[in-house]
């Protein structure tokens, strides 16, 4: 039988519409929360949620760590939608429901995306509890066929051949640095490049000393195909990444990547992820 290979503009319409009528929010900003760091939508005000399941079309997160609500509210005075639970390829969603919140908030008129994750440090100078900035990425499930673009292309989303050389936003980068340094956080902020991995194994060894030779900073399971689609369809976006533990690179060493230490991480540095998130959805101005 013939694989489908996404949803139809009508389908994400439904969904959308759906949404308009439920909530009087109209964010500009919508958030999706890595794991361990769904607290960040704990931070909004005037809260309206709805769990995945009562939402038509949506996917179910089945992750520990990942809520599975989506929260309108505000922030700073800005109305923003947060994703308590992303969706990734580990747990069996074809790779265009991994991507489907994303465009879903595009219809609600969404112009930026704040994109967070907890990531495997590769490069030698992060430490445990570091942010890094994303400023590019490696889309290693891309190079073997498995990007959220595939499939037929439409227009209204979006050009067939986007562009992704331009992906992170330098402006918002250029903000989250000067927020963080006005924090006193400049000590733990990074700005470096992630690879994403299908999952839901961690890295061996030598998968580690091949990615960090290939460029990577850090390594995770998500977020690149978030942004794919929201730079497809014209969004802005910023990522950040909290890394959670280091990757195992020496034969010698006795450390091993486990999830309980990356919910850990993300629970002991979630005040402050949150306070410069904050400081940069205050920062950010319509389009
Ligand atoms: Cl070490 N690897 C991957 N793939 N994802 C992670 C991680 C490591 N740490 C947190 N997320």
């Amino acid at each position: 039988p013939e694989q489908k290979l996404g949803y139809t503009y009508e389908e994400y319409k439904v969904t959308a519409d759906w949404l308009l009528a439920n909530t009087e929010h109209r964010p500009l900003i919508a958030i999706i929360c890595g794991s361990g760091l769904g607290g960040l939508a704990e931070i909004l005000k005037d809260q309206k949620v709805f769990s995945y399941s009562d939402i038509p079309n949506f996917p179910q997160s089945t992750v520990h760590g990942h809520a599975g609500r989506l929260v309108f509210g505000t922030l700073k005075g800005k109305s923003c939608v947060c994703m308590q639970g992303r969706f990734h390829l580990y747990e069996g969603y074809p790779i265009w429901k991994v991507t489907f919140p994303i465009r879903i908030f595009r219809l609600l008129g969404v112009e930026t995306a704040i994109v967070t994750n907890a990531a495997g440090g590769l490069n030698e100078d992060y430490k445990v509890g570091d942010i890094m900035l994303i400023k590019d990425h490696l889309n290693m499930p891309g190079f073997a066929g498995n990007n959220p673009l595939v499939g037929p292309n439409d227009e209204r989303f979006g050009l067939r051949f986007p562009c992704m050389s331009d992906a992170y936003d330098r402006d918002l980068r250029k903000l989250a640095k000067t927020v963080a340094r006005d924090l006193g956080y400049s000590d733990f902020l990074k700005e470096g490049v992630y690879c994403v991995l299908g999952g839901p194994s961690f890295e061996t060894i030598a998968e580690c000393n091949m990615l960090k030779r290939l460029g990577a900073d850090a390594v995770g399971m998500s977020t690149v195909h978030e942004v794919i689609v929201a730079r497809h369809c014209g969004m802005r976006v910023f990522g950040l990444s909290l890394i959670t533990n280091k990757a195992v690179m020496d034969y010698n060493s006795e450390s091993k990547a486990n999830h309980e230490e990356v919910l850990q991480t993300g629970r002991e540095r979630a005040s402050q992820l949150e306070e410069m998130i904050s400081r940069l959805v205050e920062g950010i101005e319509p389009n």
